[in-house]
């Protein structure tokens, strides 16, 4: 919005210019997005807790230690969703179809979360993982619609080899379902991640900033020409969408860092999720997810091996999955199984990066 009013005035005040640059706007929305969590966090979690009468229960089959966590207020989401869209909307130029469509993916998925967050608190149930699972694909097939006819984009089904300069695979319209396996995947790998205080949100913090400068290089014709990764003009307004997903994820760690005082929810986990495999697709760094979000992925795969070893063989791999289970019931604190993951994460973005320069 600012964009939009202020840039004019540049003809008269020069000052107003700097209204113009990717990284002012991106480091502003950082900012703005990090006082605007810190500010709303304490009383919305206030109201949160009087609202959910005493938090969030927690499952019989949940690890000893989880009992003190009985309730933790759950939602918290709603903070971050809040710092980011209200961000966004401030500083990113909203002529752009990428922001809408990060900004879309992000609101739909949160309020998919907070359905199934407000259904579990009243039910302890929550959403079939049929009617969740489908009003994600449904939700994710009206965004690419988006991006994929207006105008039909000729770079859009292409993928880009990590390490492999210039190797490109056009997938055609099979670039729709892999898409979808891209955001709905992300968005419940992180849910699935959100199992200790802290875990989840660190790593978007990561990603946030891996993407971040993806998007700036990916828009950024010379950029893209001489890193040869595909150029997609317009992404890289994409860069002050990621300011502000840092700067809520900071505040939101302020909060839900051990012992937390919030848990973010499926309002959180779900819409952070959708918006890194968002961010991933718009800045044609699909490939390079599973190392941006490896922390992520690896979650994700310590399930699917545990369930698919305990129906083949009838025993675990892991004492428990997700892999931050196996961890604590191996004796590890929270905070050392936390920031250890965050570290790996860590080690795992910035290799990511560096394929952009090792191709
Ligand atoms: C998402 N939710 C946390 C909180 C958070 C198929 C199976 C792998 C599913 C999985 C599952 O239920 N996943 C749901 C994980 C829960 O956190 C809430 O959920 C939101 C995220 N969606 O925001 O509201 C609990 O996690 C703890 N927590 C914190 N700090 C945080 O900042 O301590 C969360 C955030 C909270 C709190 O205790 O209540 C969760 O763990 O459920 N199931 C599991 O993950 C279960 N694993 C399991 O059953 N493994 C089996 C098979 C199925 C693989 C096995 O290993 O044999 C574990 N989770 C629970 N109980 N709750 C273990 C058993």
């Amino acid at each position: 919005m600012l964009y939009y009013f202020l840039v004019p005035l540049a003809k008269d005040h020069i000052l107003f210019n700097v209204f113009r640059y990717l990284t002012f706007r991106s480091f502003m929305a950082l900012i703005t997005a990090l006082v605007i969590s810190l500010l709303i966090g304490p009383p919305l979690i206030r109201r949160l807790r009087r609202w959910q009468h005493g938090g969030e229960t927690v499952r019989e089959d949940t690890p000893e230690r989880h009992r003190g966590k009985r309730g933790t207020p759950t939602m918290g989401g709603v903070v971050i969703l809040t710092a980011i869209l209200a961000t966004t909307l401030l500083w990113a130029n909203l002529k752009n179809r990428y922001v809408w469509v990060a900004i879309l993916a992000t609101l739909g998925f949160g309020l998919i979360g907070v359905w199934d967050d407000t259904a579990k608190l009243r039910t302890r149930r929550g959403l079939s993982m049929r009617v969740k699972l489908g009003t994600q694909v449904l939700l994710t097939l009206a965004l690419l619609q988006i991006v994929w006819w207006q105008p039909p984009s000729a770079w859009l089904p292409v993928l880009a080899i990590p390490f492999f300069k210039g190797w490109l695979i056009n997938l055609g319209w099979l670039w729709i379902p892999f898409a979808l396996l891209v955001i709905v995947g992300a968005s419940n790998a992180v849910n699935l991640t959100d199992g200790l205080d802290g875990l989840a949100i660190g790593p978007v913090i990561m990603a946030g900033g891996a993407f971040g400068i993806i998007a700036y290089l990916t828009g950024n014709f010379k950029a893209a020409d001489y890193l040869k990764i595909l150029n997609v003009r317009g992404a890289g307004e994409l860069t002050v969408f990621c300011g502000a997903l840092i700067g809520a994820a900071i505040g939101f760690l302020w909060f839900n860092c051990h012992p937390a005082e919030v848990f973010m929810g499926d309002a959180g986990s779900l819409a952070l999720g959708g918006a890194i495999g968002t961010l991933a697709v718009l800045t044609k760094a699909e490939l390079l997810l599973p190392l941006i979000g490896g922390l992520y992925v690896v979650e994700a795969v310590s399930v699917i091996v545990q369930v698919a070893s305990f129906k083949l063989t009838g025993r675990r791999v892991f004492r428990m999955a997700p892999l931050h289970h196996h961890y604590e019931l191996s004796g590890w604190a929270e905070p050392k199984i936390v920031v250890r993951f965050w570290i790996v994460s860590f080690a795992l973005a910035l290799l990511a990066l560096t394929t952009l320069k090792l191709r």
